[in-house]
C-alpha cells in the first residue's frame, strides 16, 4: 500500500466503523445542549483582547532579526527551519494578502494534487505532511494539507509573528560611507489596502521595521511580486533584473535552489522572485524547488546574520 492508504486503514475513524471502541473527542465534554451557555464576556474585551496583543507585537518585531517579505512556500518553508533551528531570533513576517500560502493552496489548473519532484520529499517527512511515492517525484493529495500544516507549525514557533494584510512598500537601505555599498537594513510597511492607494489619498505614512537580514519571497512579477527585486534594482542594490523565462520544469527548480542567495548586502531573495532576478525558467505546478529554495534561504540568512 502506499503510504497515505497506510495511514487511512490506520486512522481510529477506520477502526471504531469495524467494531472497536470510539476515540475519545471534545464531544465528551457536550452533549446536555438545552443547557448549554458560553461563559460571559464584554464587547470591549473582545477588542481589547486583540489590539493589545497586536501593539505588543508591533512594539516588539519594529526591531527584528530578521524580516520575511511574503508567506508563500519558499517564504514560509525558509520560516520553518529558520524558527526551529534559532528560537533565539525575532522573525517578522510581513503578507500583503489577507490569507497567508501565496499560490500554492491548489494544484495546477486549480486541481487538488500538489506535485513534488525527489529529494523535496525530506522536507515533508521534517513537517509531517503525507505523500504518495511516485518514484522520482511525490504527491500531496492536497495542496491545501501541505501548506496549511506548514502554516500550523510555523505559527507555533513562539519567535515568529505573521503580519498580513500587510504590503512591504519600501526597504530601508543605508550606505556605506567609504565604499559606497548599498545595504538592506529593515523594511517600511503599510496597510495593504493603503499601499493600494497612495494615488488617491494624501498623507498616509508608513510604519517601519528594522532587521539584520531581509529575506524576500514574494513571488513572479505581479501588481506585488517580486517587490524587493524590483526596489533594489531602482535604488541601485541590484544591477539588473533578468525577468522571468518560460516554463521548463526540468530547468526551473534547480535553477530555483542554486539562485537562493544574499543578491545585494542584507538581502536575501528565495522562491520565484529570484527568477526575475536571474532571468530563470517558471516551472508551473511543481512545489520542490519552493520548499527546498526556502530551506536554501534559511541557511543564507543565517550566514549573512552571523556575519
Ligand atoms: O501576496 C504575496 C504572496 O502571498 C506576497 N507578497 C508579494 N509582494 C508583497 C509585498 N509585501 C508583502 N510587497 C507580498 N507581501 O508574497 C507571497 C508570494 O508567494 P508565492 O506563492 O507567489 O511565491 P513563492 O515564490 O513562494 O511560490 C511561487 C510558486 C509558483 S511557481 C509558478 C509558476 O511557475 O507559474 N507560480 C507560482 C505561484
Amino acid at each position: 500500500p502506499t503510504q497515505i492508504e497506510t495511514l487511512v486503514q490506520e486512522s481510529p475513524r477506520v477502526i471504531h466503523l469495524s467494531g472497536s471502541p470510539a476515540p475519545s473527542t471534545c464531544l465528551d465534554q457536550f452533549g446536555d445542549w438545552e443547557n448549554f451557555k458560553f461563559a460571559p464576556i464584554r464587547e470591549s474585551i473582545v477588542s481589547r483582547a486583540m489590539t493589545k496583543r497586536y501593539f505588543a507585537d508591533l512594539d516588539k518585531y519594529a526591531e527584528s532579526d530578521i524580516v520575511v517579505v511574503g508567506a508563500g512556500s519558499a517564504g514560509l518553508s525558509a520560516v520553518y527551519v529558520l524558527a526551529k533551528t534559532r528560537p533565539d531570533l525575532k522573525i517578522a513576517v510581513i503578507e500583503a494578502n489577507v490569507s497567508p500560502g501565496g499560490g500554492c493552496w491548489l494544484g495546477g489548473q486549480l486541481f487538488s494534487a500538489m506535485v513534488l519532484r525527489k529529494p523535496a520529499d525530506a522536507f515533508l517527512n521534517e513537517i509531517g505532511v503525507a505523500y504518495d511515492d511516485e518514484g522520482d517525484y511525490v504527491v500531496v493529495k492536497h495542496a491545501a494539507l501541505f501548506m496549511s500544516t506548514l502554516l500550523s507549525k510555523v505559527l507555533n514557533f513562539p519567535n515568529v509573528k505573521l503580519f498580513n494584510a500587510t504590503a512591504v512598500e519600501d526597504l530601508i537601505t543605508r550606505r556605506d560611507p567609504a565604499t559606497g555599498e548599498l545595504r538592506v537594513a529593515g523594511v517600511v510597511t503599510n496597510w495593504t489596502l493603503v499601499t493600494m492607494h497612495h494615488d488617491d489619498h494624501s498623507c498616509m505614512d508608513p510604519n517601519t521595521i528594522n532587521a539584520s537580514v531581509v529575506l524576500s519571497s514574494s513571488g513572479h512579477d505581479g501588481p506585488f511580486g517580486a517587490f524587493s527585486a524590483k526596489r533594489a534594482h531602482a535604488i541601485g542594490g541590484l544591477p539588473k533584473l533578468g525577468g522571468m523565462r518560460g516554463l521548463d520544469m526540468n530547468t526551473a527548480e534547480d535553477a530555483i535552489v542554486k539562485g537562493t542567495r544574499e543578491v545585494c548586502p542584507g538581502l536575501v531573495i528565495a522562491g520565484m522572485e529570484i527568477a526575475e532576478v536571474d532571468g530563470s525558467n517558471r516551472m508551473g505546478p511543481t512545489f520542490g524547488a519552493m520548499a527546498l529554495s526556502g530551506v536554501k534561504a534559511a541557511e543564507e540568512v543565517l550566514r549573512v546574520y552571523e556575519e
